[in-house]
C-alpha cells in the first residue's frame, strides 16, 4: 500500500506513524505530508527518514490510502482532491463526520458499513470512540434509553500548545502562552472546544451526535458535559446509562470483557480501576467502576478511560485502514 500521512508533524500525525510502524501496516511507499513550512523536513518511520512533501505532490503520487489529521479546513479542501485521484481518505477531523454520505467508523462496532465506494471515511472524535466501544455491545443486549456522560479530557486533545501551557504552568513560567482562557494547572475547565448552540460546546455536541450515527440508532437520548483537566495521558468519562431492559452486573462485565479492544479493570477491593496515567500509550479502552445506579432501576454507572491520541485518534484510523486492506476495499 502507498500511504500518505497528512499532518505528519502534528501530535496525532506522529502517533499515526508510530502506530503504523508498531502494527506493521503493509506500506510499500510512505508519503508524509505537512504544511508548506515543513515541506522538505524529515519524519522518522521504522528508523528511516522520509522527506515531507506538499499536498499537491502527494495527490499527484496517487496513494492508495491517505490518513488525515490536519484540521477540518484542510480536510474539507484536500480530502475530495485525494478522493478524485482514487485515494481512500481516512479523516480524523470533524469535517465529514455528520455528512450523511460519509461513514463514521469505529471498526469494532460498525466496520461492516464500509464498501469500496467509500472514498472519504470519517474517524470519530476521541471522546466518542471510547464511549461507543462500551455503549455498542451494551445497546445490543439491553437497548439504550438514556446516557449521561461527563468527560475529563487531557490537554493532548487540544494539541502541542496546550501541553506546553500545562508544562509551563507546572514549571511556574509566567510567560507561557495561554491556549485556554484560564490556567489549566490546578484547574478544571468546563469548556472543551468552542461554545455553540444552546450553550453547549462543540465537543459536547459531537459527543451527543456521533454515537447515534456509529451505533445506527437514534432511539436513545444522550447528554454531555465536557471538561478539560490538567492531565496529559488520556481522556476519562463518567457515564450513567439507563436501559430499556433489566441487566445483570456480572453479565455486563462479561459482555464488556468479551468485546475486542475493551479491557475491564474493575476490582475496587484492590483499588483497581482505569486511570489516564495507566492508559497512556495503550490501544485499548479501559472500563471500570461498573455498578448499579441505586437511584433508579435498569441504570448503570461506569468509568471509561482511553489514550485519546491512540484509540481516540491514530489507532482507530489505522484499524480502519487495516480493515480496508483485509476486506480488499482499497
Ligand atoms: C479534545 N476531542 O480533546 C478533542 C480533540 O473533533 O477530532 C479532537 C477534536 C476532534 O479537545
Amino acid at each position: 500500500m502507498k500511504v500518505a500521512v497528512v499532518g505528519s508533524t502534528g501530535m496525532v500525525g506522529q502517533v499515526m506513524l508510530k502506530v503504523l510502524e508498531e502494527r506493521n501496516f503493509p506500506i510499500t511507499e510512505l508519503i508524509p505530508v505537512a504544511s508548506e513550512k515543513s515541506v522538505g523536513n524529515k519524519v522518522k518511520y521504522k528508523q528511516e527518514e522520509f522527506t515531507i512533501v506538499s499536498m499537491k505532490d502527494a495527490i499527484a503520487a496517487k496513494p492508495d490510502i491517505a490518513i488525515f489529521s490536519a484540521g477540518g479546513g484542510t480536510s474539507l479542501e484536500f480530502a475530495p482532491l485525494f478522493a478524485e485521484a482514487g485515494t481512500t481518505v481516512i479523516d480524523n477531523s470533524s469535517a465529514w463526520r455528520m455528512d450523511p454520505d460519509k461513514k463514521l467508523v469505529v471498526p469494532e462496532i460498525n466496520a461492516d458499513v464500509l464498501t469500496k465506494e467509500d472514498k472519504i471515511i470519517a474517524n470519530p472524535n476521541c471522546s466518542t470512540i471510547q464511549l461507543v466501544m462500551v455503549l455498542g455491545p451494551l445497546n445490543k443486549k439491553y437497548d439504550l434509553k438514556r446516557v449521561i456522560v461527563s468527560t475529563y479530557q487531557s490537554v493532548t486533545g487540544t494539541g502541542k500548545a496546550a501541553v506546553d501551557q500545562l508544562n509551563g504552568e507546572i514549571g511556574g513560567d509566567e510567560s507561557t502562552a495561554k491556549v485556554y482562557p484560564y490556567q489549566i494547572f490546578k484547574n478544571a475547565l468546563p469548556h472543551c472546544d468552542v461554545f455553540a448552540d444552546d450553550d453547549y460546546t462543540k465537543e459536547e455536541i459531537k459527543l451527543m451526535k456521533e454515537p447515534k450515527k456509529i451505533l445506527g440508532d437514534d432511539t436513545f437520548n444522550l447528554t454531555a458535559t465536557a471538561v478539560r483537566v490538567p492531565v496529559q495521558g488520556g481522556h476519562s468519562e463518567s457515564v450513567n446509562i439507563e436501559f430499556e431492559n433489566e441487566f445483570d452486573l456480572d453479565e455486563v462485565r462479561k459482555i464488556l470483557a468479551e468485546t475486542p479492544g475493551v479491557v475491564v479493570m474493575d476490582n475496587v477491593k484492590n483499588n483497581e480501576y482505569p486511570m489516564p496515567l495507566y492508559s497512556e500509550g495503550k490501544d485499548e479502552v479501559f472500563v471500570g467502576r461498573i455498578r448499579r445506579d441505586l437511584s433508579q432501576p435498569k441504570t448503570l454507572n461506569l468509568w471509561i478511560v482511553a489514550d485519546n491520541l491512540r484509540k481516540g485518534a491514530a489507532t482507530n484510523a489505522v484499524q480502519i485502514a487495516e480493515y480496508l486492506v483485509e476486506k480488499n476495499l482499497v
